[in-house]
Protein backbone atom coordinates (compact mmCIF):
# COMPACT_ATOMS: atom_id res chain seq x y z
CA UNK A 1 0.00 0.00 0.00
CA UNK A 2 1.48 3.52 -0.64
CA UNK A 3 0.85 4.55 2.83
CA UNK A 4 3.21 3.70 6.22
CA UNK A 5 2.71 0.28 7.61
CA UNK A 6 3.22 -0.68 11.29
CA UNK A 7 4.82 -3.89 12.01
CA UNK A 8 5.99 -5.50 15.50
CA UNK A 9 9.25 -5.95 13.19
CA UNK A 10 10.55 -2.21 13.46
CA UNK A 11 13.65 -2.60 11.64
CA UNK A 12 11.60 -3.98 8.40
CA UNK A 13 9.15 -1.64 9.19
CA UNK A 14 11.68 1.29 9.08
CA UNK A 15 12.76 0.01 6.07
CA UNK A 16 9.55 -0.16 4.03
CA UNK A 17 8.32 3.02 5.18
CA UNK A 18 11.85 4.78 4.47
CA UNK A 19 11.29 2.84 0.64
CA UNK A 20 7.77 4.48 0.52
CA UNK A 21 8.87 8.33 1.31
CA UNK A 22 11.55 7.35 -1.53
CA UNK A 23 9.37 5.85 -3.98
CA UNK A 24 6.77 8.90 -3.37
CA UNK A 25 9.77 11.91 -3.07
CA UNK A 26 11.81 10.44 -6.50
CA UNK A 27 11.08 10.70 -9.79
CA UNK A 28 11.28 6.77 -11.01
CA UNK A 29 12.94 6.41 -14.83
CA UNK A 30 14.34 3.06 -14.91
CA UNK A 31 12.85 1.72 -17.25
CA UNK A 32 11.66 -1.67 -16.01
CA UNK A 33 9.81 0.00 -12.81
CA UNK A 34 6.54 1.07 -12.17
CA UNK A 35 3.79 1.34 -9.64
CA UNK A 36 1.56 -1.75 -9.15
CA UNK A 37 -2.00 -0.51 -8.53
CA UNK A 38 -2.99 -0.86 -4.57
CA UNK A 39 -5.39 -3.46 -5.43
CA UNK A 40 -2.33 -5.60 -7.04
CA UNK A 41 -0.27 -5.47 -3.45
CA UNK A 42 -3.70 -6.18 -1.89
CA UNK A 43 -3.63 -9.72 -3.65
CA UNK A 44 0.03 -9.80 -3.51
CA UNK A 45 0.13 -9.67 0.11
CA UNK A 46 -3.03 -11.81 0.87
CA UNK A 47 -3.35 -15.28 2.73
CA UNK A 48 -2.86 -17.04 -1.11
CA UNK A 49 0.80 -17.17 0.32
CA UNK A 50 0.14 -19.80 2.51
CA UNK A 51 -0.98 -22.30 -0.50
CA UNK A 52 0.76 -25.02 -1.99
CA UNK A 53 -0.44 -26.28 -5.08
CA UNK A 54 2.36 -27.81 -7.07
CA UNK A 55 1.03 -28.76 -10.88
CA UNK A 56 -1.86 -26.77 -13.17
CA UNK A 57 -5.22 -26.28 -12.42
CA UNK A 58 -7.19 -28.79 -11.73
CA UNK A 59 -4.63 -31.04 -11.67
CA UNK A 60 -2.59 -30.47 -8.13
CA UNK A 61 -0.20 -32.76 -6.05
CA UNK A 62 -1.76 -31.10 -2.94
CA UNK A 63 -5.50 -31.13 -1.77
CA UNK A 64 -7.57 -27.96 -0.99
CA UNK A 65 -6.50 -26.09 -4.19
CA UNK A 66 -10.29 -25.46 -5.52
CA UNK A 67 -9.97 -21.85 -4.80
CA UNK A 68 -6.29 -21.34 -5.82
CA UNK A 69 -7.31 -23.15 -9.24
CA UNK A 70 -9.87 -20.55 -9.59
CA UNK A 71 -7.03 -17.71 -9.06
CA UNK A 72 -4.86 -19.30 -11.64
CA UNK A 73 -7.39 -19.94 -14.16
CA UNK A 74 -8.81 -16.54 -14.58
CA UNK A 75 -5.01 -15.24 -14.79
CA UNK A 76 -4.52 -17.31 -17.49
CA UNK A 77 -7.43 -16.39 -19.29
CA UNK A 78 -7.14 -12.86 -19.05
CA UNK A 79 -3.52 -13.01 -20.61
CA UNK A 80 -4.95 -14.69 -23.27
CA UNK A 81 -7.41 -13.21 -24.22
CA UNK A 82 -4.53 -9.60 -23.62
CA UNK A 83 -2.21 -11.36 -25.97
CA UNK A 84 -4.73 -13.77 -28.09
CA UNK A 85 -3.02 -16.31 -27.72
CA UNK A 86 -4.09 -20.04 -27.42
CA UNK A 87 -1.67 -21.21 -24.39
CA UNK A 88 -0.44 -19.43 -20.93
CA UNK A 89 1.63 -20.17 -18.65
CA UNK A 90 1.27 -18.06 -15.11
CA UNK A 91 3.67 -19.71 -12.69
CA UNK A 92 7.18 -18.53 -13.41
CA UNK A 93 8.50 -16.66 -10.54
CA UNK A 94 10.33 -14.55 -12.93
CA UNK A 95 11.58 -13.46 -16.20
CA UNK A 96 14.66 -14.70 -15.60
CA UNK A 97 12.69 -18.69 -14.64
CA UNK A 98 10.60 -18.06 -17.46
CA UNK A 99 13.39 -17.84 -19.78
CA UNK A 100 14.99 -20.53 -18.29
CA UNK A 101 11.92 -22.52 -18.96
CA UNK A 102 10.86 -21.80 -22.37
CA UNK A 103 14.54 -22.20 -23.78
CA UNK A 104 14.57 -25.81 -22.50
CA UNK A 105 11.41 -25.97 -23.98
CA UNK A 106 13.00 -25.72 -27.13
CA UNK A 107 16.84 -26.62 -26.88
CA UNK A 108 18.94 -29.50 -25.87
CA UNK A 109 20.96 -28.82 -23.60
CA UNK A 110 24.68 -27.67 -25.07
CA UNK A 111 22.33 -27.02 -27.86
CA UNK A 112 22.95 -23.70 -29.86
CA UNK A 113 21.03 -20.41 -28.77
CA UNK A 114 21.49 -16.54 -30.48
CA UNK A 115 20.60 -13.60 -28.66
CA UNK A 116 21.59 -9.86 -28.30
CA UNK A 117 24.85 -9.19 -26.77
CA UNK A 118 24.17 -7.37 -23.35
CA UNK A 119 26.16 -4.39 -24.38
CA UNK A 120 24.30 -3.99 -27.41
CA UNK A 121 20.93 -4.42 -25.34
CA UNK A 122 20.02 -7.82 -24.49
CA UNK A 123 19.48 -9.18 -21.21
CA UNK A 124 21.85 -12.13 -19.02
CA UNK A 125 19.22 -14.91 -19.94
CA UNK A 126 19.73 -14.79 -23.59
CA UNK A 127 23.05 -16.16 -23.63
CA UNK A 128 25.73 -13.92 -21.76
CA UNK A 129 28.97 -16.39 -20.52
CA UNK A 130 28.01 -15.89 -16.54
CA UNK A 131 24.13 -17.21 -16.84
CA UNK A 132 23.00 -20.26 -16.73
CA UNK A 133 22.32 -19.70 -20.59
CA UNK A 134 26.05 -19.38 -21.57
CA UNK A 135 26.72 -22.09 -19.63
CA UNK A 136 23.98 -24.51 -20.36
CA UNK A 137 23.85 -23.94 -24.00
CA UNK A 138 26.30 -22.73 -26.86
CA UNK A 139 25.51 -19.46 -27.09
CA UNK A 140 26.14 -16.93 -29.79
CA UNK A 141 25.18 -13.23 -30.26
CA UNK A 142 23.93 -10.62 -32.57
CA UNK A 143 24.86 -6.67 -32.11
CA UNK A 144 23.17 -3.43 -33.25
CA UNK A 145 24.87 -2.12 -36.19
CA UNK A 146 26.74 1.41 -35.91
CA UNK A 147 23.79 3.29 -36.47
CA UNK A 148 22.29 1.47 -32.98
CA UNK A 149 19.92 -0.49 -35.07
CA UNK A 150 18.66 -4.07 -35.27
CA UNK A 151 20.35 -5.03 -38.78
CA UNK A 152 18.29 -8.19 -40.50
CA UNK A 153 20.92 -8.88 -42.95
CA UNK A 154 23.70 -9.27 -40.45
CA UNK A 155 21.55 -11.06 -38.12
CA UNK A 156 20.73 -13.45 -41.16
CA UNK A 157 24.27 -13.78 -42.12
CA UNK A 158 25.46 -15.07 -38.45
CA UNK A 159 22.51 -17.04 -37.94
CA UNK A 160 23.82 -18.96 -41.41
CA UNK A 161 27.38 -19.40 -39.89
CA UNK A 162 26.04 -20.62 -36.71
CA UNK A 163 22.85 -22.54 -37.52
CA UNK A 164 21.37 -22.08 -34.08
CA UNK A 165 18.17 -23.80 -32.41
CA UNK A 166 16.97 -21.18 -31.20
CA UNK A 167 16.86 -17.02 -32.10
CA UNK A 168 16.31 -14.56 -29.21
CA UNK A 169 14.25 -11.31 -29.86
CA UNK A 170 13.54 -8.83 -27.53
CA UNK A 171 15.77 -6.81 -25.04
CA UNK A 172 16.20 -4.42 -21.94
CA UNK A 173 17.85 -1.69 -23.42
CA UNK A 174 16.55 -1.30 -27.90
CA UNK A 175 14.51 1.64 -28.22
CA UNK A 176 13.17 0.81 -31.75
CA UNK A 177 10.59 -1.52 -33.27
CA UNK A 178 11.32 -4.77 -33.41
CA UNK A 179 9.83 -6.44 -37.00
CA UNK A 180 9.23 -9.71 -35.81
CA UNK A 181 8.30 -11.16 -39.04
CA UNK A 182 11.39 -10.29 -40.17
CA UNK A 183 13.16 -12.26 -37.13
CA UNK A 184 10.72 -15.22 -38.05
CA UNK A 185 12.05 -15.66 -42.08
CA UNK A 186 15.71 -15.58 -40.35
CA UNK A 187 14.44 -18.97 -38.15
CA UNK A 188 12.94 -20.23 -40.40
CA UNK A 189 15.87 -19.60 -43.43
CA UNK A 190 17.80 -21.43 -40.50
CA UNK A 191 15.89 -23.61 -38.93
CA UNK A 192 16.10 -22.24 -36.02
CA UNK A 193 12.77 -21.78 -33.49
CA UNK A 194 11.98 -17.89 -32.73
CA UNK A 195 11.59 -16.69 -28.75
CA UNK A 196 10.44 -13.37 -28.25
CA UNK A 197 11.06 -12.10 -24.86
CA UNK A 198 8.70 -8.86 -24.37
CA UNK A 199 9.40 -8.16 -21.15
CA UNK A 200 10.14 -4.39 -21.76
CA UNK A 201 7.44 -3.62 -24.31
CA UNK A 202 4.44 -6.20 -22.87
CA UNK A 203 2.42 -2.94 -21.87
CA UNK A 204 2.97 -1.81 -25.33
CA UNK A 205 2.21 -4.41 -27.01
CA UNK A 206 -0.89 -4.83 -25.14
CA UNK A 207 -2.07 -1.45 -25.75
CA UNK A 208 -1.80 -1.65 -29.79
CA UNK A 209 1.38 0.75 -29.34
CA UNK A 210 3.91 -1.84 -30.84
CA UNK A 211 3.61 -4.62 -33.24
CA UNK A 212 2.92 -7.94 -31.14
CA UNK A 213 4.81 -10.95 -32.06
CA UNK A 214 1.91 -13.62 -31.49
CA UNK A 215 1.80 -14.49 -35.17
CA UNK A 216 5.48 -15.20 -35.48
CA UNK A 217 7.40 -16.59 -32.31
CA UNK A 218 7.27 -19.59 -31.33
CA UNK A 219 7.13 -18.68 -27.76
CA UNK A 220 6.45 -15.52 -26.09
CA UNK A 221 8.15 -14.64 -22.96
CA UNK A 222 7.87 -11.61 -20.16
CA UNK A 223 7.39 -9.61 -16.60
CA UNK A 224 4.64 -8.68 -15.73
CA UNK A 225 5.81 -5.60 -13.66
CA UNK A 226 7.22 -3.29 -16.34
CA UNK A 227 5.01 -1.99 -18.74
CA UNK A 228 2.63 -4.14 -18.06
CA UNK A 229 2.52 -2.37 -14.71
CA UNK A 230 1.36 -5.66 -12.47
CA UNK A 231 2.76 -7.60 -9.71
CA UNK A 232 6.17 -8.58 -10.25
CA UNK A 233 6.57 -12.16 -11.96
CA UNK A 234 7.21 -13.98 -15.25
CA UNK A 235 4.82 -15.52 -18.50
CA UNK A 236 5.07 -18.11 -21.26
CA UNK A 237 3.05 -18.05 -24.06
CA UNK A 238 2.57 -20.10 -27.08
CA UNK A 239 0.39 -20.78 -29.70
CA UNK A 240 1.52 -24.55 -30.62
CA UNK A 241 0.05 -27.51 -28.53
CA UNK A 242 3.49 -29.46 -28.61
CA UNK A 243 5.54 -26.89 -27.33
CA UNK A 244 2.78 -25.86 -24.71
CA UNK A 245 3.05 -28.76 -22.96
CA UNK A 246 6.82 -28.53 -23.45
CA UNK A 247 6.74 -25.19 -21.65
CA UNK A 248 4.15 -26.26 -18.78
CA UNK A 249 6.72 -29.91 -18.10
CA UNK A 250 9.85 -27.28 -17.82
CA UNK A 251 8.18 -24.71 -15.44
CA UNK A 252 6.60 -27.80 -13.37
CA UNK A 253 8.42 -30.00 -12.24
CA UNK A 254 11.39 -28.82 -14.55
CA UNK A 255 12.60 -25.41 -12.92
CA UNK A 256 9.89 -24.50 -10.27
CA UNK A 257 8.26 -26.06 -7.32
CA UNK A 258 5.16 -24.63 -5.91
CA UNK A 259 3.37 -21.92 -7.97
CA UNK A 260 3.31 -18.39 -5.30
CA UNK A 261 -0.38 -18.19 -5.45
CA UNK A 262 -0.44 -14.62 -4.36
CA UNK A 263 1.76 -13.26 -7.26
CA UNK A 264 -0.46 -15.34 -9.90
CA UNK A 265 -3.31 -13.28 -7.82
CA UNK A 266 -1.26 -10.21 -8.36
CA UNK A 267 -1.05 -10.79 -11.86
CA UNK A 268 -4.24 -11.68 -12.48
CA UNK A 269 -5.55 -8.45 -11.26
CA UNK A 270 -3.28 -6.31 -13.29
CA UNK A 271 -4.49 -8.46 -16.44
CA UNK A 272 -7.49 -7.24 -15.28
CA UNK A 273 -6.51 -3.46 -15.39
CA UNK A 274 -4.60 -4.12 -18.85
CA UNK A 275 -7.93 -5.10 -20.29
CA UNK A 276 -10.06 -1.88 -19.66
CA UNK A 277 -9.88 1.05 -21.94
CA UNK A 278 -7.58 3.27 -19.55
CA UNK A 279 -4.93 1.42 -20.25
CA UNK A 280 -4.69 2.01 -24.03
CA UNK A 281 -4.24 5.55 -23.15
CA UNK A 282 -1.91 4.76 -20.88
CA UNK A 283 0.15 2.71 -23.42
CA UNK A 284 -0.26 5.47 -25.71
CA UNK A 285 0.72 8.18 -23.86
CA UNK A 286 3.81 6.60 -22.70
CA UNK A 287 5.94 6.56 -26.11
CA UNK A 288 4.44 9.92 -27.09
CA UNK A 289 5.95 11.09 -23.77
CA UNK A 290 9.60 8.86 -24.24
CA UNK A 291 9.59 10.97 -28.09
CA UNK A 292 9.16 14.09 -26.36
CA UNK A 293 11.78 13.35 -23.74
CA UNK A 294 13.92 11.91 -25.86
CA UNK A 295 13.62 14.61 -28.31
CA UNK A 296 14.55 17.38 -25.65
CA UNK A 297 17.37 16.18 -25.11
CA UNK A 298 18.54 16.24 -28.46
CA UNK A 299 17.69 19.67 -28.74
CA UNK A 300 20.07 19.78 -25.91
CA UNK A 301 22.91 18.19 -28.19
CA UNK A 302 22.41 15.22 -26.53
CA UNK A 303 23.49 11.78 -28.01
CA UNK A 304 21.06 9.21 -28.12
CA UNK A 305 21.82 5.76 -29.19
CA UNK A 306 20.17 4.74 -32.17
CA UNK A 307 19.47 8.07 -32.67
CA UNK A 308 15.64 8.40 -30.98
CA UNK A 309 13.00 6.07 -29.32
CA UNK A 310 9.79 4.02 -30.74
CA UNK A 311 9.33 2.66 -27.16
CA UNK A 312 8.86 3.79 -23.74
CA UNK A 313 13.02 3.78 -23.18
CA UNK A 314 16.00 5.73 -25.04
CA UNK A 315 19.91 5.34 -23.70
CA UNK A 316 21.79 8.92 -23.65
CA UNK A 317 26.03 8.06 -24.61
CA UNK A 318 26.79 10.36 -21.54
CA UNK A 319 29.86 9.75 -21.95
CA UNK A 320 29.92 12.07 -25.43
CA UNK A 321 27.30 14.31 -24.20
CA UNK A 322 28.32 15.32 -20.65
CA UNK A 323 31.51 14.11 -20.34
CA UNK A 324 30.34 11.52 -17.31
CA UNK A 325 30.19 8.05 -17.02
CA UNK A 326 26.93 5.75 -16.76
CA UNK A 327 27.55 5.24 -12.79
CA UNK A 328 28.89 8.84 -11.83
CA UNK A 329 25.54 10.42 -13.85
CA UNK A 330 23.59 8.00 -11.93
CA UNK A 331 24.72 8.94 -9.11
CA UNK A 332 24.76 12.94 -9.61
CA UNK A 333 21.06 12.24 -10.75
CA UNK A 334 20.17 10.10 -7.46
CA UNK A 335 21.57 13.00 -5.48
CA UNK A 336 18.23 15.25 -6.70
CA UNK A 337 15.91 12.88 -6.46
CA UNK A 338 16.31 10.95 -9.87
CA UNK A 339 16.54 7.66 -9.81
CA UNK A 340 18.05 6.27 -13.84
CA UNK A 341 20.02 3.44 -14.28
CA UNK A 342 23.72 3.23 -16.13
CA UNK A 343 23.69 1.46 -19.02
CA UNK A 344 25.99 0.51 -21.56
CA UNK A 345 26.17 1.27 -25.17
CA UNK A 346 26.96 -0.81 -28.22
CA UNK A 347 30.37 -1.22 -28.42
CA UNK A 348 31.34 0.43 -24.81
CA UNK A 349 34.59 0.67 -23.86
CA UNK A 350 33.79 1.06 -20.17
CA UNK A 351 32.97 -1.66 -17.97
CA UNK A 352 29.11 -2.68 -17.55
CA UNK A 353 29.60 -1.52 -13.83
CA UNK A 354 30.80 1.82 -15.29
CA UNK A 355 29.59 2.03 -18.48
CA UNK A 356 28.87 5.18 -21.13
CA UNK A 357 25.44 5.76 -20.49
CA UNK A 358 22.05 5.88 -18.87
CA UNK A 359 18.47 4.30 -19.62
CA UNK A 360 15.95 6.35 -18.80
CA UNK A 361 12.40 4.95 -19.43
CA UNK A 362 8.83 6.75 -19.12
CA UNK A 363 6.82 4.15 -17.69
CA UNK A 364 5.97 4.84 -13.98
CA UNK A 365 6.29 8.66 -14.29
CA UNK A 366 3.43 8.25 -16.81
CA UNK A 367 1.52 6.10 -14.52
CA UNK A 368 1.80 9.04 -11.98
CA UNK A 369 0.33 11.53 -15.07
CA UNK A 370 3.23 13.16 -16.47
CA UNK A 371 2.64 14.19 -19.95
CA UNK A 372 4.97 16.06 -22.71
CA UNK A 373 5.22 19.18 -20.48
CA UNK A 374 6.33 16.99 -17.49
CA UNK A 375 8.76 14.87 -19.44
CA UNK A 376 10.41 18.16 -21.37
CA UNK A 377 11.49 19.72 -17.86
CA UNK A 378 11.99 16.98 -16.20
CA UNK A 379 14.43 16.68 -19.48
CA UNK A 380 15.88 20.11 -18.87
CA UNK A 381 17.01 19.36 -14.96
CA UNK A 382 18.57 16.71 -16.15
CA UNK A 383 20.95 18.42 -18.79
CA UNK A 384 21.59 21.23 -16.19
CA UNK A 385 22.21 18.25 -13.65
CA UNK A 386 24.65 17.05 -15.95
CA UNK A 387 26.07 19.76 -17.40
CA UNK A 388 26.79 21.49 -13.40
CA UNK A 389 27.41 18.74 -11.74
CA UNK A 390 29.98 20.11 -9.53
CA UNK A 391 28.13 23.29 -8.57
CA UNK A 392 25.89 22.54 -5.16
CA UNK A 393 23.75 25.17 -5.59
CA UNK A 394 22.60 24.52 -8.86
CA UNK A 395 21.83 21.16 -7.73
CA UNK A 396 19.85 22.14 -4.95
CA UNK A 397 17.53 24.52 -6.86
CA UNK A 398 17.34 21.46 -8.99
CA UNK A 399 16.20 18.75 -6.38
CA UNK A 400 13.87 21.87 -5.92
CA UNK A 401 12.29 21.42 -8.68
CA UNK A 402 12.33 17.70 -8.76
CA UNK A 403 10.33 17.77 -5.29
CA UNK A 404 7.98 20.11 -6.07
CA UNK A 405 6.83 17.96 -9.52
CA UNK A 406 6.98 14.78 -6.95
CA UNK A 407 4.70 16.17 -4.75
CA UNK A 408 2.21 17.81 -7.93
CA UNK A 409 2.48 14.09 -9.11
CA UNK A 410 1.54 11.72 -6.27
CA UNK A 411 1.75 7.99 -6.86
CA UNK A 412 -2.08 6.54 -7.89
CA UNK A 413 -3.38 4.11 -6.03
CA UNK A 414 -6.08 3.12 -8.50
CA UNK A 415 -6.06 3.05 -12.13
CA UNK A 416 -10.16 2.89 -12.80
CA UNK A 417 -11.16 6.85 -12.43
N1 LIG B 1 16.54 -5.98 -14.82
C1 LIG B 1 15.64 -5.73 -15.92
C2 LIG B 1 15.88 -4.42 -16.55
O1 LIG B 1 16.20 -3.48 -15.83
O2 LIG B 1 15.72 -4.27 -17.75
C3 LIG B 1 15.69 -6.83 -16.91
O3 LIG B 1 15.52 -8.03 -16.26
Amino acid sequence: MYKKIKLKDKKIENAINNELTRQKNHIELIASENYASEEVMKVTGSILTNKYGEGYPGKRYYDGCENVDKVENLAIERLKKIFNVKYANVQPYSGSTANAAAIAALVEPNGKIMGMSLSSGGHLTHGYGINFSGKFYQSFSYDVDERGLLNYDNILKLAKEIKPNLIICGYSAYSRTIDFKKFRQIADEVGAYLMADIAHIAGLIAAGVHPSPVEYAHIITSTTHKTLRGARGGIIMTNIDEIANKVNRWVFPGYQGGPLFHSIAGKAVAFNETLQPFFKEYGKQIVINSKAFAKEFQNFGAEIVSGGTDNHLFTINVKKSYNVTGKDASSILQQINITVNKNTIPNDQESPFVTSGVRLGTAAMTSRGFKEKEFKKLALIIDQALKNKDNKSILKGLKKQVLELTKNFPIKKSYWD
